[in-house]
């Protein structure tokens, strides 16, 4: 039994895929490496670091810790700057209407995001106050696919994982889902995973699924 939805929010909720793209191309750039959207996609769900590691493969020379820090820094700053422009209009199709159906039928909402910006995301967008629960990139120093971010939204919730089910966009969170033992819902590139419980068009099909 499902009593508690626990969404990823980059790619679910809310759409910061360009902004992403747009800070870590500046990034890029600046380094002369080569960066492309098909990289970009990549980098759904991992963490910062993780991030930047897969970059860099792409770099022809190698980089110190100190400066990997310093370039991951770099690219968070651009990237909290484009999150200014950042508003209700990039709350993803039907979010808000599941949120609402949910929320009716008296299931539980939580975040869990590997982001460390999650919570200036959703006070940009007008979503902070809405769920019941917050877990992100600053509640676990080991991210997706380990199943931590979900382990804290569930327990910030006070409800078994088992009666847990977790809406993802990326492979790593689906595996991050099932290594958290809760059902694991697709949306968007996560569909292509053959680890997912169910696979979605739409956020409202998620209803009848959690009912
Ligand atoms: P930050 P999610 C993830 O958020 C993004 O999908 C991923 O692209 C990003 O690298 C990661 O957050 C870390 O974000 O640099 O803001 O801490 O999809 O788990 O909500
Ligand atoms: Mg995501």
């Amino acid at each position: 039994m499902i009593k508690a939805v626990i969404f990823d929010l980059d790619g679910v909720i809310v759409s910061t895929d360009h902004y992403h793209y747009r800070a870590w191309k500046a990034l890029a750039d600046q380094e002369t490496i080569y960066f492309d959207e098909e990289i970009n996609n990549r980098l759904r769900g991992v963490s910062r670091m993780e991030s930047l590691e897969i970059i860099l493969e792409r770099a022809n020379k190698s980089y110190t810790e100190d400066e990997k820090v310093a370039l991951a820094t770099h690219k968070n700053n651009i990237y909290v700057e484009l999150l200014d422009q950042l508003s209700a209009a990039d709350i993803l199709p039907h979010a808000v209407e599941l949120i609402d159906a949910l929320k009716l039928k008296g299931i539980k909402i939580a975040i869990g995001s590997s982001s460390k910006n999650a919570k200036k995301i959703l006070k940009q967008v007008g979503l902070y106050d809405t769920f019941d629960a917050i877990a992100d990139g600053t509640d676990v120093t080991r991210s997706k696919p380990h199943p931590d971010v979900f382990l804290v939204a569930a327990e910030k919730l006070q409800i078994d994982k088992t009666n847990c089910a977790v809406v993802e966009d990326a492979e790593a969170g689906i595996v991050a889902a099932k290594n958290a033992e809760m059902l694991a819902i697709a949306i968007g590139a996560a569909t292509l995973s053959d680890l997912a419980d169910a696979k979605v068009e739409d956020l409202l099909e998620i209803v009848p699924i959690v009912k």
